[in-house]
């Protein structure tokens, strides 16, 4: 056997550098690093050593170029994915929370924190917390429960089967999630004659499970006894590429399809059969179709609550329900049939066996009557006077956009308002992280997104809570010469959360400044930005916004445009009840009142 003596280090990142995808690229796309004690020595050295093959990112917290990273691999839908090394201790901590978001996501991102030394010849080394009884805890277990594997690296020749299986998730559609490598910061340096043949090019192919014969034989006798069915798009349509698939298959079957967060743009927002977002923060059309429906069909999707109504959506006391899902554990959930399988490959077997099997075309009045409603709220407004809403923000933004820029967001208002408002003609044009809702995902997200797909447009959409929460990856995205487009939208607070508060019964408290121990501070966002290198605006309108928007798309750097907008209207048409805890007992009688509906709201659980 010949072999070559490499660190460990040297090893991880040579093997990282011979993955490559279907498509013939590397499937590790860069390494975010932020070095110190725990991996400036080992892996700083080894990434230098291939920085041609396997380029190193410099960003502003660990968190937050995890975040890039997860939102590159989510915009690729998951064909590429990329790494984050951290030293040990506060850096590899600041990680969990982005590990997280891409566990709940079921997202690929490969972490490698340094790990204190495995001899534990300095111990205590400096940020390792003891355990008083458990010689082997570090910080890093931590990510046990946010990763979909876990290893540490105590010794080199571990690299041999550790990063086959770390490779194996990453590129498993089912088990697709984040991977921790917590890398020991002796071991990293330490030198071990690795076989050549460990390094040699290897191509992961995405798996198409097909679907078993009586799962599929269940499922079409399910759709061929319904008499209007409904599909929910999730986000697995995207990740299995089957969006064409899925306008195919409703085109022949006539079934109409609505879409979760993270499955909208599978179809146009204007294709017949689209009837709009789902859920809590679905649309009429959407909701009524789903009401009414006697099969569910899930394709690609988890089922959360935003998407089920806590489960009082689905009220059809004959409804049942069909999960095809390339992951078994979605496929069984609130007792659904299963039909576990790769959603293009499913898609296409249960076309197939349906033959020519037609519903009834679903009512398009409903989507007209929806749609009028949405325009006039996201239509420029006629009174000046007034400070805009979110609402119109987004039809401002909608107006500058083209068919394929990307509008993204996380957490705050805006991604109900875009979820029900937002028209998305071209897959993948709507990029909405709502599993882990994570505020701070926003501005290092939209750096991840156009470093996937240069060629698009991105907008990042960030209220001034996330944008406080998290904005340092905006001076990276300027000194990288990515460019994005942020809005900012200024309410002054967590409005959201504020609305939220008032709908269950709670006095305004906390949320926006006007109602904390913080006095109401004008935070000059545009000034912020433009310390960090952006180009900025505050705009006073909803026209000013759209003209600064027509610059921004053709301006080449990155520019950031604040407007203050109300914090209090929402769309009242659309939306659905969700499960949020009211108080049984307070003294004050708007949460007792709120208490009454909420029993009553739990009563339509089915
Ligand atoms: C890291 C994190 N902390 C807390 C929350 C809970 N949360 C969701 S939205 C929100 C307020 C967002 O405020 P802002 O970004 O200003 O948006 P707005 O609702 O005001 O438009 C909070 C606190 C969260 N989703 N993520
Ligand atoms: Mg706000």
């Amino acid at each position: 056997m010949t072999t070559i003596r490499l660190t460990a280090a040297q090893a991880l990142v040579r093997y990282l550098a011979n993955q490559m995808n279907e498509d013939g690229v590397p499937y590790i796309a860069g390494v975010w690093a932020i070095f110190g004690h725990g991996n400036v020595a080992g892996i700083g050295e080894a990434l230098y050593g291939v920085r041609d093959e396997l380029p190193t990112y410099r960003g502003q917290n660990e968190q937050s170029m995890a975040h890039a990273a997860i939102a590159y691999a989510k915009q690729l839908g998951r064909r590429r994915a990329m790494a984050v090394t951290s030293s040990i201790g506060p850096g590899a901590l600041n990680m969990v929370t982005a590990a997280a978001l891409a566990h709940v996501n079921r997202l690929p991102v490969l972490f490698i924190p340094g790990d204190v030394f495995a001899n534990r010849g300095p111990d205590p080394v400096l940020q390792q917390i003891e355990d008083f009884g458990d010689g082997t805890v570090s910080a890093n277990d931590c990510f046990k429960p946010v990763s979909r594997y876990f290893d540490r690296i105590e010794r080199p020749e571990q690299l041999l089967t550790a990063l086959p299986r770390a490779m194996r998730v990453l590129t498993d559609p089912a088990d697709c999630g984040p991977v921790t490598l917590a890398f020991c910061q002796d071991v990293q340096a330490e030198a071990y004659d690795y076989p050549e043949s460990f390094f040699a090019r290897k191509t992961w192919r995405f798996r198409r499970p097909e679907p078993d014969v009586v799962e599929l034989e269940a499922a079409v006798a399910a759709i061929k006894a319904a008499k209007n069915p409904v599909m929910v798009a999730g986000g697995g349509v995207h990740f299995s590429g089957a969006t064409a698939t899925l306008k195919a298959f409703v085109e022949k079957h006539k079934i109409p399809v609505v879409e979760t967060q993270a499955g909208k743009s599978a179809l146009a927002w204007d294709h017949t059969y689209n009837f709009g977002p789902v859920g809590v923060t679905g649309c009429e059309s959407a909701n009524i179709i789903s009401e009414k429906a006697d099969l569910v069909i899930g394709v690609g999707t988890r089922f959360q609550d935003f998407t089920t109504g806590s489960w009082a959506l689905f009220k059809n006391p004959n409804r049942k329900i069909l999960a095809l899902n390339v992951q078994a554990y979605d496929s069984a959930k609130h007792d659904a049939m299963p039909l576990v399988a790769d959603a293009k490959v499913g898609l296409e077997k249960l076309s197939a066996a349906l033959g020519d099997h037609v519903f009834q075309e679903p009512d398009a009045g409903l989507k007209a009557s929806w749609f009028a409603k949405a325009d006039a709220v996201t239509a420029a407004p006629t009174d000046a006077n007034t400070l805009p809403t979110d609402m119109q923000v987004i039809g401002a933004v909608q107006r500058a956009s083209r068919d394929n820029t990307v509008v993204m967001c996380a957490a705050g208002t805006m991604p109900g308002e875009l979820h029900q408002l937002w028209k998305a003609k071209l897959p993948l044009s709507y990029h909405m992280e709502y599993g882990f809702s994570c505020m701070g995902y926003e501005i290092a997200g939209g750096l991840g997104i156009k470093m996937a797909e240069p060629e698009r447009d991105i907008i990042v959409m960030v209220g001034d809570g996330s944008y406080m929460m998290m904005n340092s990856e905006l001076a990276t995205a300027v000194g990288m010469g990515v460019k994005i487009t942020v809005v900012i939208t200024d309410n002054r607070g967590y409005g959201c959360i504020n609305r939220l508060q008032m709908g269950t019964g709670g006095a305004e408290f906390n949320n926006l400044y006007a109602h904390s121990n913080v006095s109401p501070i004008a935070i000059d966002f545009a000034a912020h930005a433009a310390a960090m290198g952006a180009k900025s605006h505050k705009v006073a309108s909803i026209s000013e916004l759209e003209t600064a928007l027509a610059a921004a798309r053709e301006a080449t750097e990155t520019t950031v445009i604040v407007i203050d907008t109300d914090p209090y209207p929402t769309p009242e048409a659309g939306g659905h009840w969700w499960d949020v805890a009211v108080p049984e007992v307070s003294a004050r009688e708007e949460v007792n009142t709120a208490r009454a509906a909420y029993e009553a709201a739990l009563k339509e659980r089915t």
